[in-house]
This record gives C-alpha cells, sequence and structure tokens, in this order.
C-alpha cells in the first residue's frame, strides 16, 4: 500500500451533473442500475476522454453502456478495483449494471445488512462499494434513487431527500424513488430498507417552513427516541439562533442501527445512527449516555451546513467540517447545560486521548500531509484537536467577530467543496486580521509546550510573565515553526480576591496574552500585591503548560479562582503532583506517604454547599490511569494503579464521614430527568458513594448493595453495580449475574455488561474475557460488543499488561481475525499497542513483538498504514 499526498490534488477530469440509481434489494444478490450523466471539466487541466471510475473487489460489473450503447469488452478494463473506459465523449450518459451481496458486507462500509434491515455507510469511501463512481468530495451531483423490494419485509425505503413517486414493478414488487434536489458528494449518499417503527414530529422554521422530523428504529425500540425527538428540535433551535442557519428540505430522518462502525452519519436529510448514540430511556440508559445522545444528534444536524452545503473539496480537509462541527456540538451541550462542566468533560478528554495520539507514532496535523488509508483519519486530532483550534479563532476574534466570519463562510461557499484555507480566508476577510501564523496549527503537529516563569517587583507593582513555547518532533516533522497561542490570564491575589491591572494601557482583571514567538515577556502594571497566576483559563489554547505552582498556591487556585475551569484545573494538578510522588514511592519499593493535601482541598471543597455539584464531582475525580500515562516518560500501569488506589484510600479514610453526608444529601426521589441540575446531583452522590465504600465501611457496603437494588434508573443502578464489582464486594457475582438477566434482552445494556465484566479486576482476567466472547450474547460482527469487551480489556490493567504478555497477544489475534473481516475496526484495536514506545522495557518489548506478529500477516490498508507507522 502506498500513501497519497495533498501536494498531489487536481481538480476530477469528469463532472457528474446527475446520478440516478436503481436498487433491486435482494437477500442473495442487490442490482445496482447507475445512470450518470456526465461530462469533462472544463477546469481540468488534463483533457482526456479516458474515464477512471472508483470501485470494489466486491463490486461485480455485469455490464456498461455509453448512451445506451453497450461497451464490448474490450473498451473497458477492471484494474486494481478502477473500471477504466479508455474513449469517451465529451458529454454521455454512462449507464453500469452491478451486482454486491449486502449480507457478506462484514466490512460495513457500501451497503450491507444491520439485523433485518439493509443499511448503507459511505462516508470516506463507501459508496465505491455499491457501485463504480466518482468517489471523491469534489464530485457533487444530483441525485434520484429508486428502491425496488418486497413490500411486506422492507414497508420502510428511504434514501435522501424527497419522496416523489412510488408504485408496483411488473413482478409486484414495490418501488419509491427519492429525490435530493442539493448538489451533494457520494459519501452523503444513503439507502435504508426495513420493517421499521417510526416517531414523527415536525418543526417550524424561522422562515415560518414546516420541516417533517421522523426517527425509525426496529420495532422494540421506538420507545427510546423521545429525548433524540427533543435533542433534534433544540439542535434545529439553536442553530438558527446562533448561526442563523435553517434547514432546508421539506423532510429530516434519522435511522437507528445495530451494527455501525462509527457513533453516527450525517447523510443529506437521512442521518443515520449507532443505535447507542440514538435511543435513550432512565432504565436502560446512563446519564453521560443521555448527554452523548444530545451531542451527537446536534453533531450530525450541524452538518447539514458544516459538512454537507458547504463541503470538503478533499478528505485531506477533513477537519473543516469535523473540527468545526465539534466546536458547534460542544458549544450546544455548553450553552443546554453548564458551560464549565462541560468545558472540564471535553478538556479531560483531549489531554487524556488526543495528547497521546500527538505523542504517538501516528501524530499528524489536523490538515494531514499524506495518508495510506482515509479511514485511519478519522481521529481525535482531526476532530478535537480540530475543534481546538476553531475554538482559538473565536477566543481571537470575539462572538460577534467569529459569526460574522462564519456567515460569510457559508454564504461565499454555499453549495462548494472547499479546503480549511477558505474557511480561515472567510474568518480573516470578515474580520480584517491577519490569520497567517496562526494557521501553522493547521499544518503542524504535535502537542506545543509553553514553559512559563514570573517575577514580582513590589515597589514598581509590576508582574512579569515570560512564556516560551517549544512543540516536540513529530514524525516527518523534526522542526517547528512558532505558533499563535492565544493564552488567556487573570491574577488571583492573597486572599483569593481577583486582582485587576493595567495591560495594553487598560485596567482590566483578565487578558488574552498573544504568544506568537519562542520567547517573550508580557508585563502587566499596577499590580497591588504579589498574585498567583491564573494561566490558561478555559484552557484557551490545546497545549500542556509548565509553571512550578507550589501545593499552597494550588489550593489557593482550587478553592478561590474566579474561573471556574482554573479551579479544576488546580485540583489536577495537585493530585497529578500527589500521584506523581506515591508512583515513585512504588517504584523505589518505598513506603507509600499517609498523608496528602488533597485531603484539605476536598474537605473544603465537601463543606461547601453553594458550589454546583458537578463541579465537586469532577474534582474529586482523580486523574484516570490513561490520563496519568500519557503524563509519564515510561508508562508503569501497575504503579499508577496502585498510586491511584492509594490516594483515593487515603481521602476516603480521611473524610469517610463527609463523604457519606454528601451520599446521603445528594438523594433525591424526583423521578429521572437528564435535566443538568438532576445529572449534577446523581453524579457527585455516586463519586461520594464510591470514595465512600473506598473507605471501608460496611454502612457504606449496605448503601451500595441497597442503591443497586433500588434504583430505578439505569445511572444509579450501574454506578452501584460498578461500585461493587470494582472493590469486589461479596455480592460482586450475584449482582452481575443478576444485572444480566434482567437486561439481558437489551442490546445496549448487555454491551455495559460485557464491558464491566471485563474490566472486572480479578485472578484470571484474561480468562473471563475469553469466555465472555464465547457468551452467547456477543458477536464478533457487532463492533459495539467487541469494543465492550476489548475496551473493558485495556482498563483490565493486571489482565492486559501482565507482564508475560499475554494480555497483548490476545489483542493481536483479535486484530488478526478482524483485519480483513472489518479493517477499519482491526485498525481502531491497534491503538493501545502504538505506544509501545512509550512503555516501561518489559512492557514496550511484548507490545512491539504483536505488533511485528501482526505486520507479518498480509493486512487490509487500514491495518497496515497503523502497524507500520508504529514499527517504523
Ligand atoms: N462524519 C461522521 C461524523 O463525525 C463520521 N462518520 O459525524
Ligand atoms: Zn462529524
Amino acid at each position: 500500500p502506498s500513501a497519497i499526498y495533498l501536494k498531489d490534488y487536481t481538480v476530477p477530469n469528469f463532472l457528474i451533473d446527475k446520478t440516478e440509481l436503481t436498487f433491486d434489494l435482494d437477500e442473495t444478490q442487490t442490482i445496482v442500475t447507475s445512470r450518470l450523466h456526465l461530462r469533462r471539466n472544463p477546469e481540468s487541466k488534463v483533457q482526456t476522454s479516458a474515464l477512471v471510475l472508483d470501485g470494489g473487489e466486491d463490486v461485480k460489473l455485469i455490464g456498461v453502456a455509453i448512451d445506451d450503447y453497450a461497451l464490448p469488452e474490450q473498451e473497458y478494463t477492471i484494474k486494481d478495483d478502477k473500471l477504466i473506459i479508455t474513449a469517451t465523449p465529451n458529454e454521455f450518459v454512462l449507464t453500469c449494471e452491478t451486482m454486491i451481496e449486502p449480507q457478506n458486507n462484514t466490512k460495513l462500509e457500501g451497503l450491507y445488512r444491520s439485523s433485518s434491515m439493509f443499511c448503507t455507510q459511505c462516508e470516506a469511501e463507501g459508496f465505491r462499494h455499491i457501485t463504480y463512481y466518482l468517489d471523491r468530495p469534489d464530485v457533487m451531483s444530483i441525485f434520484t434513487t429508486t428502491i425496488i423490494g418486497d413490500e411486506t419485509r422492507y414497508p420502510v425505503m428511504l434514501s435522501n431527500g424527497n419522496e416523489i413517486e412510488r408504485g408496483k414493478t411488473e413482478e409486484g414488487k414495490t418501488f419509491v424513488t427519492w429525490h435530493d434536489p442539493f448538489k451533494k458528494p457520494a459519501y452523503l449518499f444513503a439507502l435504508v430498507a426495513g420493517d421499521l417503527e417510526v416517531l414523527n414530529d415536525s418543526f417550524t422554521t424561522m422562515s415560518g417552513r414546516d420541516v417533517k422530523l421522523q426517527i425509525f428504529t426496529e420495532k422494540h425500540n421506538i420507545d427510546k427516541v423521545d429525548f433524540a425527538m427533543d435533542s433534534l428540535k433544540r439542535s434545529m433551535k439553536w442553530d438558527e439562533e446562533v448561526y442563523g442557519r435553517e434547514y432546508d428540505l421539506d423532510i429530516f430522518m434519522i435511522v437507528a442501527v445495530d451494527d455501525f462502525n462509527m457513533g453516527a452519519m450525517e447523510n443529506k436529510g437521512l442521518n443515520i445512527f449507532n443505535s447507542s448514540c440514538l435511543l435513550a430511556s432512565p432504565e436502560t440508559t446512563t446519564d453521560d449516555a443521555y448527554l452523548r445522545v444530545e451531542a451527537v444528534v446536534a453533531h450530525e444536524y450541524f452538518h447539514n451546513w458544516s459538512g454537507n452545503r458547504v463541503t470538503c473539496r478533499d478528505w485531506f480537509q477533513l477537519s473543516l467540517k469535523e473540527g468545526f462541527t465539534v466546536f458547534r456540538d460542544q458549544s450546544f451541550s455548553a450553552d443546554t447545560h453548564s458551560d464549565v462542566v462541560k468545558r472540564v468533560e471535553d478538556v479531560s478528554f483531549l489531554k487524556t486521548a488526543q495528547f497521546a495520539e500527538d505523542a504517538g507514532p501516528m501524530s499528524h496535523p489536523i490538515r494531514p500531509a499524506s495518508f495510506i488509508e482515509i479511514s485511519n483519519f478519522y481521529t481525535l486530532t482531526i476532530y478535537e484537536k480540530g475543534s481546538e483550534v476553531v475554538r482559538m479563532i473565536h477566543t481571537l476574534l470575539g462572538e460577534e467577530g467569529f459569526r460574522k466570519g462564519s456567515d460569510l463562510y457559508f454564504e461565499r461557499h454555499d453549495g462548494q467543496a472547499v479546503t480549511c484555507d477558505d474557511f480561515v480566508k472567510a474568518m480573516e476577510d470578515a474580520n480584517g486580521v491577519d490569520l497567517s501564523q496562526f494557521k501553522r496549527w493547521y499544518s503542524q503537529a504535535g502537542t506545543p509546550r509553553l514553559t512559563v516563569t514570573d517575577s514580582y517587583d513590589e515597589q514598581a507593582q509590576t508582574y512579569s510573565l515570560t512564556i516560551q513555547q517549544m512543540t516536540p518532533p513529530t514524525p516527518n516533522q523534526p522542526t517547528k515553526l512558532a505558533l499563535h497561542i492565544p493564552v488567556k490570564v487573570g491574577l488571583v491575589g492573597q486572599s483569593n480576591e481577583a486582582l485587576s491591572f493595567t495591560f495594553d494601557g487598560q485596567t482590566q482583571d483578565e487578558v488574552v496574552l498573544h504568544v506568537n514567538d519562542v520567547e517573550q515577556t508580557f508585563v502587566f502594571e499596577n499590580v497591588m500585591s504579589k498574585p498567583v497566576p491564573s494561566l490558561l483559563r478555559g484552557f484557551s489554547a490545546p497545549v500542556k503548560l509548565d509553571y512550578d505552582y507550589s501545593t499552597e498556591q494550588l489550593l489557593q487556585l482550587m478553592s478561590g479562582d474566579p474561573d471556574g475551569f482554573n479551579r479544576w484545573s488546580a485540583s489536577q494538578q495537585l493530585a497529578v503532583n500527589e500521584l506523581n510522588k506515591l508512583i515513585a514511592q512504588y517504584q523505589n519499593g518505598a513506603q507509600f506517604s499517609e498523608e496528602t493535601p488533597l485531603v484539605e482541598g476536598f474537605k473544603a471543597l465537601l463543606a461547601d454547599e453553594s458550589l454546583d455539584p458537578a463541579m465537586v464531582a469532577l474534582i474529586l475525580g482523580l486523574p484516570s490511569q490513561a490520563y496519568m500515562s500519557e503524563l509519564a516518560d515510561k508508562i508503569d500501569p501497575q504503579a499508577i494503579k496502585a498510586a491511584r488506589e492509594h490516594l483515593r484510600g487515603i481521602a476516603a479514610k480521611a473524610l469517610e464521614v463527609e463523604f457519606k453526608h454528601v451520599y446521603e444529601s445528594n438523594a433525591s426521589n424526583e423521578a429521572y430527568q437528564a435535566s443538568a441540575e438532576q445529572i449534577a446531583k446523581r453524579s457527585l452522590k455516586n463519586a461520594a458513594l464510591s470514595y465512600w465504600v473506598a473507605s471501608g465501611s460496611d454502612e457504606a457496603k449496605a448503601a451500595v448493595v441497597r442503591q443497586y437494588r433500588n434504583a430505578d434508573n439505569m445511572t444509579d443502578q450501574f454506578a452501584a453495580l460498578s461500585c461493587v464489582v470494582h472493590f469486589n464486594l461479596a455480592e460482586a457475582d450475584e449482582l452481575l449475574n443478576a444485572f444480566f438477566e434482567q437486561w439481558k434482552h437489551e442490546a445496549l445494556v448487555v454491551n455495559k455488561w460485557l464491558m464491566l465484566s471485563a474490566a472486572r479486576e480479578h485472578e484470571n482476567g484474561l480468562a473471563q474475557v475469553k469466555a465472555l466472547m464465547e457468551h452467547p450474547s456477543f458477536d464478533i460482527k457487532n463492533p459495539n460488543k467487541l469494543r465492550s469487551v476489548i475496551g473493558g480489556l485495556g482498563q483490565n490493567v493486571d489482565a492486559f499488561h501482565n507482564l508475560d504478555g499475554s494480555g497483548y497477544a490476545f489483542l493481536a489475534d483479535q486484530i488478526i481475525l478482524l483485519n480483513k473481516r472489518n479493517p477499519q475496526i482491526a485498525s481502531r484495536l491497534c491503538t493501545p499497542l502504538t505506544r509501545w514506545q512509550r512503555m516501561v522495557p518489559a512492557l514496550a518489548e511484548k507490545m512491539k513483538g504483536e505488533l511485528e506478529r501482526i505486520a507479518r500477516e498480509d493486512l487490509s490498508k487500514d491495518v497496515y498504514e497503523v502497524v507500520s507507522k508504529s514499527l517504523a
């Protein structure tokens, strides 16, 4: 497999003005007839009459014709899955008949079966597994789709746009024709057929048009889509109010499917969702999952403008639509719930997972310069860091300036396939600013590091901050240029007051510093006393920041920083420092310390009833195993685990009474609602419960079992079960079994059970994981189940990081098994092994050995790219 490069981009040689598709659906053979209205692209420099269409090894060509002249075999060839027709007129209709077998499609790209339905996934390059096409996002076409099927089995047959015709064929089958009036690339094509139930609703747009809203599921799930429908309507309203974007078709449909490689897909007018991102009910769905449904529904809906109306020129520009749309969905959730809580959650995820990706062999800029397989680039960097880059533009331009920029972007490029440069240009032009240095964020990989030192001159009452920036080398990028980094700063006084200061001739209490050189000093005047700097407020840039805070300063910021985000940040830093001390003690074989200043900090926090319970819960959450791994020079999973358990134990024992009190005072008898207020209380209650149980109190153990048995919602039930399992209480086996029995008919709950069971640490964790994969509820064809079991194993430190290498070998076996069957999923499963160079030597060697073993197989492009880059 070889790489393709952004620098080699050329416009397509042909355009497809209209695409007419007919699908004759059948259980064994589906016949696809396409009529493509082609003409040469006047803008192409290569004036050629040879047409090259993308296809796949799973597409069988039955016949091809130009303007109804059936081409004899010597007039076309099929090579490397491409259909090549050597001579074509300037303008013509190409008819292609192909046969595909959706029931044998295990890759879940193109047209496939999920339970009893047919569905599609075409992003990024799935359409070529349906029929021969110019499968690239800058070829945009008007689609008309006819679906023919047996009405008794497929009463619902959907595609993009509006239904324009319905009737019977000569053989007595039903046909339905859909027409989408908006030009689109093939990756936004969708088709669904099945025996589905529907929830109907409607939305009146800002200009007064009525839009029909429909959510389809299999019959047994239709009672779980009310929340998604409500989220959809709120998203539509929000996009009108915040971005001035109105929905454009008369109908908007969403379909839930069980087998799906990704979270969801924004196909024009017909979104297809992994059921895990759509279905929600209080009894079966946790608060986290509710929030995820809301965010994903919003995300896919927002793509209608940021992605569909204005799309990507090529796949190197993926972050153009994804970074921007993640930024939009994050803002929507922040406006809907608490902005600080949302920001903490997003940043925490970024710093744990995206920073790790950016420090590994797959590190790439948000606009990559090359790739072997585009499916490997649906990454945290493209999505989450991409969103941070858009957020920085928002910070630099302000709310109003950003809106002017986005208005210009949508107006200028409506109906076009464009680049990240076009996005930034619209922001520049609308605001009369120069973002040329800022644009290095698009081409430079790696997490920049800021090192900050300060000094206070009491006499002059000036305070200086010196900031150095450095971005470490990443694959193919040994040297880095200075970035333009917005650093939001405030100063906190000795008695926790916000200190005002003079900066740029103005009195203010918060400022955005423009860091754009390797080293710069910023001077704040009229600073009355020696301040504690509150740096990078709201996480104004996706960087690592080093400032040598003392424990006292961190405790002060934790309780006194007016910036809620930085209160959390200070608490995390304090906990990280404490964990690092314990990790070193563990590694040196020293006794663990039994005291920590964290106790004092937590005590103040628990006593302050004016605080948002969700924030308190977040602060109580110790830095995760994964986050501590990201920070480590050499990752020692056992040391991190032991340190975390010990630190939690100290806090739990010292504050047993407080945790009990907080647990009891946050209990509630109200009926479940996925409201910010209730979610906040449940999160604090359950955080307190887990500490209380960690204290070893018998009363706590009784309380957690009671909570499990009495819970009327999945959040409380699962929090209790996790706690019982994690602390290996006497009831662990009994309750895990009971949980499975209670929920075995609910696939999404069974997935939670699979994950928790796989993550459970006991003598033979790996045997237990193997048993789960033999369990009747497991199905290797279903990506959600696989992710549950393998994800659970990844959290199981003893089983996965066993020194004998058995955990890694097991993972490698699964990757080899899935390599051809579902390359996208196989490639994702490689992620933990790609970190091998960061592990302590004994583990690094074992991981590397498994990567080498995988490399000896005949690999799919997806797995090949990740494994070869990891071993390079
Ligand atoms: N474009 C999709 C999304 O992120 C991914 N398939 O919404
Ligand atoms: Zn997206």
